[in-house]
């Protein structure tokens, strides 16, 4: 079935999980639906606010620019706009379009009649959004504990908190995060390979069939995994990457204390029977 006569199979009314026909339509190649609006909506808003705290600020240049939470002593209060009030109403616009966004790939995927593992993938991504800037904030009693919304400031949170809270080279949960995404950076790489070998050879060779990957890796290391596995693994391993990303910052501050903490938490290895 060539797209075009697919697409005109598929583009009917229904799926949707709320508001019945209001916007189930499509512009262009964009599905609408009642969360595409509210993704556009949510987007107006936070970006406009956006301008409006540049606009106070002392510049406009894009590297320098900066929305930045409340200062500590607003604790988990409303901020006036121009003291880290802008940053709260950007932070809901920014929650409401991730969810929106998330909720019209449900829809799309209701229509498709197909799973939905693509917005539950998403849902991992906000979680740790939301874990920064909401879960965090509220256990460590001040929403001046999230991220501020810049290019370069930004990095410079991450930066300083890493080294504020315990040191994340040492953060054990930080460490596994950083290995399930190196890893799922080699799963990639493995699989975008061993598919375009089979299925891409020179020109006049005939294409190679998934037998040919799985005894590829068979003789490699003596396993394959198999055509489905290989996507279950590689959503597991993304997701993992995510979750242990949440993990990690939600312990450092909340659970484990200021200073070097994450060195010291070493310490029950250290001092295990069998050194000694
Ligand atoms: C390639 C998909 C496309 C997405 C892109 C991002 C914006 C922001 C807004 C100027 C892989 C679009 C960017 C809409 C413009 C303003 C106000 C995804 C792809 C191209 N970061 N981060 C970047 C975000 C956090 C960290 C780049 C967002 C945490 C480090 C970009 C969030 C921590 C480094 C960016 C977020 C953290 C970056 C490239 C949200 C821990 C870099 C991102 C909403 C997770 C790298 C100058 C990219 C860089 C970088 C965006 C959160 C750490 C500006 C939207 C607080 C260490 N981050 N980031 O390609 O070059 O992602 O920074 O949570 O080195 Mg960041
Ligand atoms: C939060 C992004 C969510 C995005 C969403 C969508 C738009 C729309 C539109 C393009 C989670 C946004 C969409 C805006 C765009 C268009 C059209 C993803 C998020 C919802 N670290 N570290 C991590 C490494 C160090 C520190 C995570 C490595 C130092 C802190 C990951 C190294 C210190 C935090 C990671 C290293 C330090 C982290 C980030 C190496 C600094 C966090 C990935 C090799 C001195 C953060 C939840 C992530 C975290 C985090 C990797 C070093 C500090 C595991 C490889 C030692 C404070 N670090 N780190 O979480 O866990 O993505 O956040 O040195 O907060 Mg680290
Ligand atoms: C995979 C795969 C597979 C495939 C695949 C893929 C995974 C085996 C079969 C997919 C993979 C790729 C294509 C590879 C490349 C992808 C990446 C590297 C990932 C990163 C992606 C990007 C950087 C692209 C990001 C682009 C986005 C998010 C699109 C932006 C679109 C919009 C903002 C419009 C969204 C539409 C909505 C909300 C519905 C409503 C729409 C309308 C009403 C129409 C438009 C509205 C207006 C004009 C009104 C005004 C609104 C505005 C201006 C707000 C917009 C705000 C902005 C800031 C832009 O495994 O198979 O192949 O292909």
């Amino acid at each position: 079935m060539s797209m075009l006569s697919f697409e005109r199979k598929y583009r009917v009314r229904g799926g949707t999980l709320i508001g019945g026909d209001l916007f189930d339509f499509w512009v262009g190649p964009f599905y609408v639906g009642f969360f595409g609006v509210t993704t556009i909506l949510c987007t107006l808003v936070g970006v406009g606010m956006i301008l409006y705290g540049v606009s106070l600020g002392p510049t406009w240049s894009l590297w320098r620019l900066s929305i930045n939470p409340p200062a500590a002593n607003y604790g988990l209060a409303f901020a006036p706009l121009k003291e880290g009030g802008i940053w709260q109403i950007v932070t809901v616009c920014a929650l409401g379009a991730f969810g929106s966004w998330a909720l019209r790939e449900v829809e799309i995927c209701r229509k498709l009649g197909i799973g939905y593992h693509v917005p539950v993938a998403f849902g991992f991504a906000i979680l740790a959004y939301v874990t920064l800037v909401v879960i965090r904030p509220v256990l460590m009693g001040a929403w001046s504990y999230g991220f501020p919304y810049g290019i370069i400031s930004h990095l410079d949170w991450v930066s300083n908190t890493g080294y504020q809270f315990g040191n994340f080279h040492y953060n054990p949960a930080h460490m596994v995060a950083v290995s399930f995404f190196f890893v799922t950076c080699f799963a990639l790489a493995l699989h975008g390979g061993v598919i375009l070998s089979a299925v891409n050879p020179g020109r006049g060779e005939a294409v190679k069939t998934p037998d040919h990957e799985n005894t590829f890796f068979r003789d490699t290391i003596g396993y394959s995994i198999g055509t489905v596995g290989i996507h279950r693994l590689g959503l597991f391993l993304a997701l993992s990457a995510a979750y242990f990303s949440a993990v990690c910052i939600v312990i450092s501050g909340p659970l484990w204390a200021e200073g070097n903490a994450w060195a010291d938490w070493w310490g029950w290895w250290l001092k295990l029977p069998i050194w000694s």
